[in-house]
C-alpha cells in the first residue's frame, strides 16, 4: 500500500505541475482528492488493517493528503495571479490621467455674506449671531410692536407654540431681535452686525422667498445722527455696486425706528425700465434703515436724551440678484448644480 501511495504522489505532483487553468485544476482535485478518488479510499480502509500497518499506512496517507492539498491551495492562487493580472493590464491604461474629483465652494449667499462683514469690519462693526427661534418679546414686543399692532401684518409669522393661548416663540421673522439682545448685553458705544435667517410665512415670486437672509446692523453712541446713517448706506452701496449704480433713499415706516427710510438699487435686468423681476418699478428694495425710536432705547436701559443710534437690515439675496441680473431669487435653494456653480 505504501507503494501504490508513492505511485499516486508522484502522478498527482506531475500532472498537477501541468494544469493550466481552473477546470484542469477542479478535474486534479477530484481525481486525487475526491471522495472516489484511491486516496480517500485508502484512508477509509485503514481501520481495516493490523495495528502496525494501520500505524504506518495511516501516517503516510494523512500526510500526502495534508501536501496534495497544500499543493492545491498553491497552485490555484499562483493561476489566480497569473490569469487576473495580464487582463487588467489590458482593461486599465495607467497612463491615463485620473478623473478630476469636483472641488465644493461657498453657496452665494455665503460669499455675499462674507463680502458684507467686511465692508462693515472695515468701518470698525463687531459681528454677532443669534438664533432662529426667538421669543416673541425679542421679535416683536421690545421692538415697540406690542400685541394687536397693526404693523404685526408686515411680517407674517411661523409661530411655533402658545403659552395660554398667548403666541409666544415663533421664526424669527428679521434679525432685528439681536439689536434688543446686544443692547441688553453691552453699554454704548455699539457698533454691531448680525447675519442670520428669517423666515416669513408667505407666498413666494420673484424677489420674496419664506426663508431668506439678513445682515442687521446697529449703531448707538451719543450724538449718532441721520446724517451718520445714509453716509455709512452709501458707502457701503459704493463699495458693493460701485459708484456708477442708482441709489434710491426714501421714507418708510418700521415701530422700531423714527424717522425710517428704506434703500433701493436700480434694477440690473432692466435698467430702471421695469420688468418682471422688479416688479415694473425699476428698483429693487434692499434694506430697510432709521434712527433707533427712543421706545426701543429706553425699553433697554438707555437714556433717550443721552444717547441716540441708526439700525438697518438688509436682504442679502437681493444683492447679488442685483449684481449679476439673477430674476429670481428661489433660484438660491433649488439646489441646481448648474445655478451654483457660477458664483
Ligand atoms: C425688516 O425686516 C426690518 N427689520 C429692517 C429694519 C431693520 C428696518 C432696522 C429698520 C431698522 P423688511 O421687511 O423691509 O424690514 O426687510 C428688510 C429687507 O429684507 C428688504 O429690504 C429685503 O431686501 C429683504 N426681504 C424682506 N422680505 C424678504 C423675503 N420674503 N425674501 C427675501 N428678502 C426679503
Amino acid at each position: 500500500m505504501l507503494e501504490e501511495l508513492k505511485e499516486i504522489r508522484l502522478k498527482a505532483f506531475t500532472e498537477l505541475g501541468s494544469a493550466s487553468d481552473f477546470k484542469e485544476l477542479e478535474q486534479w482535485r477530484i481525481r486525487y482528492l475526491g471522495k472516489k478518488s484511491r486516496l480517500t479510499q485508502i484512508l477509509r480502509s485503514i481501520s481495516t488493517l493490523s495495528i502496525e500497518e494501520r500505524r504506518n499506512t495511516g501516517a503516510h496517507a494523512n500526510a500526502m493528503r495534508k501536501s496534495l492539498e497544500e499543493a492545491l491551495e498553491e497552485k490555484s492562487h499562483a493561476l489566480k495571479t497569473s490569469h487576473f493580472a495580464p487582463s487588467l493590464e489590458n482593461r486599465v491604461d495607467i497612463t491615463l490621467p485620473g478623473y478630476p474629483i469636483p472641488i465644493g465652494r461657498s453657496h452665494p449667499t455665503t460669499q455675499t455674506i462674507e463680502e458684507i462683514c467686511q465692508v462693515f469690519q472695515n468701518m470698525g462693526f463687531q459681528i454677532f449671531e443669534g438664533p432662529d427661534v426667538e421669543w416673541d418679546y425679542y421679535n416683536f414686543e421690545a421692538l415697540n410692536i406690542p400685541a394687536d399692532h397693526p404693523a404685526r401684518d408686515m411680517f407674517a409669522t411661523f409661530w411655533i407654540d402658545s403659552n395660554r393661548g398667548m403666541k409666544n416663540r415663533l421664526l424669527r421673522t428679521h434679525t432685528s431681535p439681536m439689536q434688543i439682545r446686544v443692547m441688553e448685553q453691552l453699554k454704548p458705544p455699539i457698533r454691531m452686525i448680525v447675519p442670520g435667517r428669517c423666515y416669513r410665512y408667505e407666498a413666494t415670486d420673484t424677489t420674496h422667498e419664506s426663508m431668506f437672509y439678513q445682515v442687521e446692523g446697529l449703531a448707538v453712541d451719543k450724538n449718532i445722527t441721520m446724517a451718520d446713517l445714509k453716509g455709512t448706506l452709501f458707502d457701503f452701496c459704493r463699495c458693493i455696486f460701485g459708484d456708477e449704480r442708482k441709489v434710491r433713499f426714501r421714507c418708510d415706516y418700521f415701530p422700531f425706528v423714527e424717522p425710517g427710510v428704506e434703500i433701493a438699487i436700480e434694477c440690473l435686468a432692466c435698467h430702471g425700465n421695469g420688468c418682471r423681476t422688479c416688479g415694473y418699478t425699476g428698483w429693487i428694495e434692499i434694506l430697510g434703515a432709521g434712527m433707533v425710536n427712543p421706545n426701543v432705547l429706553r425699553g433697554v436701559g438707555l437714556d433717550p436724551d443721552v444717547y441716540s443710534g441708526f439700525a438697518f437690515g438688509m436682504g442679502v439675496e437681493r444683492i447679488p440678484m442685483l449684481r449679476y441680473g439673477i430674476d429670481d431669487i428661489r433660484l438660491f435653494y433649488n439646489n441646481d448644480i448648474r445655478f451654483l456653480r457660477q458664483f
